[in-house]
């Protein structure tokens, strides 16, 4: 059950550039179904938390600050092989070596402004979605 499902969020630069609705739809088109949703604000505590993995990295000060200066939308997909396919959807963390067609190759800046997060583990996914939502917030 748990392994159909992925987290992703658009990130602030998406927001500010009016691209949460074209992305909405790439990932719709690609077969996922949206099955939780929401738009919200990060707080530090919860960007540190949700990206604890990387607290002793050199860009850890920089990402906190970007995934918090703006809202994001969170959401909870559906499709099978959910990870795995998202992942590819989205492109490599650099969008300069994603490829085309991909989220983050049309919509990405750069390496550390890449427009949208996807999960990268069944283990990670189920994880992020119960950060972000309750199971009541859940439409499966
Ligand atoms: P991904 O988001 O593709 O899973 P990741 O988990 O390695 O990539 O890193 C999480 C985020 O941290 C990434 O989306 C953007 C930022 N980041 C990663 N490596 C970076 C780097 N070398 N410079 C700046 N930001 C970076
Ligand atoms: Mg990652």
């Amino acid at each position: 059950m748990e392994s159909n499902r992925t987290f992703t969020m658009l990130k602030p630069d998406s927001i500010e550039q009016g691209f949460m609705l074209p992305i909405l739809n790439m990932i719709q088109d690609a077969g996922f179904n949206i099955i939780a949703l929401k738009y919200k604000k990060m707080t530090r505590d919860e960007a540190k938390q949700f990206y604890s993995i990387h607290s002793d990295k050199p860009f850890f000060k920089d990402l906190i600050k970007f995934m918090t200066r703006g809202p994001i939308v969170a959401a909870a997909l559906e499709k099978n092989n959910a990870v795995e396919d998202f992942r590819a959807l989205i492109g490599s963390t650099d969008p300069k070596d994603a490829l085309d067609g991909t989220i983050r190759k049309k919509y990405a800046k750069s390496k550390g402004e890449n427009a949208v997060h996807g999960s990268d583990s069944d283990e990670n996914a189920a994880i992020e979605i119960s950060f972000h939502f309750k199971n009541n917030e859940i439409f499966s």
